[in-house]
């Protein structure tokens, strides 16, 4: 049986979860469960609602301040939910910081990873996951499952649909999170262990003073933050 989008915006309204899948809509409600792993605590009731296959809009209604975001999906019907089995390890959207709560945040075009397109078609099952790291530490977690639909887009596209479902409040947005690795220079790396290694150990290299330099920067840091 397919949930309905009305309940699931009814739903969003009066929504005591720390956030709620509008589209395509969420199992259901939790709050007390909802950082348990993959799904919040809500076991699948066999209810779903189409999804594009092509990919399309997700829509959710956060309650923290920013929360560090990611969206995955599994494909299947009957997802094994167990962690050492993860099938929720495709990405979709990777992890940004969400901003702003208690109102409407949607990403337009969600694709389907490059890596699921060959099983993706109408008719196939999948899971949606979207993961909530809050400022707390705690991992929120909440699924929606789908059936892929090839007429789904031209329906969800109604300006009247869409436009009550996919926008983004005025409070709430998002950012990019800086990659650490990314802003390594591995370049400058491996020309430091180069010069350890020439450097036989026998004396401090430049990186290595660098590196200690760095650390008794760190510690003035430390100690200043402490007074
Ligand atoms: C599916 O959703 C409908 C409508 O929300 C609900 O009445 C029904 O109980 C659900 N099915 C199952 C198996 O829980
Ligand atoms: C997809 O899920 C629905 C509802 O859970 C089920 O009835 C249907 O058989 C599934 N489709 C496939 C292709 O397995
Ligand atoms: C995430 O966004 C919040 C709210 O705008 C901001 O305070 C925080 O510094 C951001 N964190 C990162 C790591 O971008
Ligand atoms: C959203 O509302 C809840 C409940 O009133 C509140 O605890 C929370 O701080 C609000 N979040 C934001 C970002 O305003
Ligand atoms: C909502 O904000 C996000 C992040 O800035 C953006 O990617 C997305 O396109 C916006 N959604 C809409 C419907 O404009
Ligand atoms: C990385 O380090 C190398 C060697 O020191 C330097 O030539 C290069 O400009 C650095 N790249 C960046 C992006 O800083
Ligand atoms: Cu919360």
């Amino acid at each position: 049986m397919l949930r309905s989008l009305f309940a699931a915006v009814v739903l969003a309204t009066c929504a005591s979860a720390h956030f709620v899948i509008t589209y395509p809509p969420d199992r259901g409600d939790s709050y007390n469960t909802q950082f348990q792993f993959p799904c919040g605590g809500v076991a699948f009731d066999g209810n779903r609602s189409f999804w594009p296959t092509a990919g399309g809009a997700i829509s959710f209604v956060p309650l923290h301040d920013f929360a560090f975001t990611t969206i995955n999906i599994a494909i299947g019907n009957n997802i094994q939910e167990s962690t050492d089995l993860n099938r929720f390890n495709h990405i979709m959207v990777p992890t940004f910081n969400q901003t702003g709560g208690n109102g409407t945040f949607c990403l337009p075009t969600v694709k389907i990873p490059r890596s699921l397109k060959p099983l993706v078609k109408a008719g196939v099952n999948a899971t949606i996951q979207i993961v909530q790291l809050v400022a707390s530490g705690s991992a929120l977690y909440n699924c929606a499952d789908i059936t892929f639909s090839d007429t789904e887009a031209q329906r969800f596209g109604n300006p009247q649909v869409w436009g009550s479902t996919c926008f983004n409040s005025s409070n709430i947005g998002a950012n990019h999170l800086t990659n650490a690795e990314q802003a390594i220079n591995y370049t400058e790396l491996a020309l430091q262990e180069l010069n350890l290694k020439t450097a036989g150990g026998a004396h401090l290299s430049v990186g290595s003073l660098s590196l200690v330099g760095t650390l008794v920067t760190s510690v003035a840091v430390l100690l200043a933050g402490l007074w």
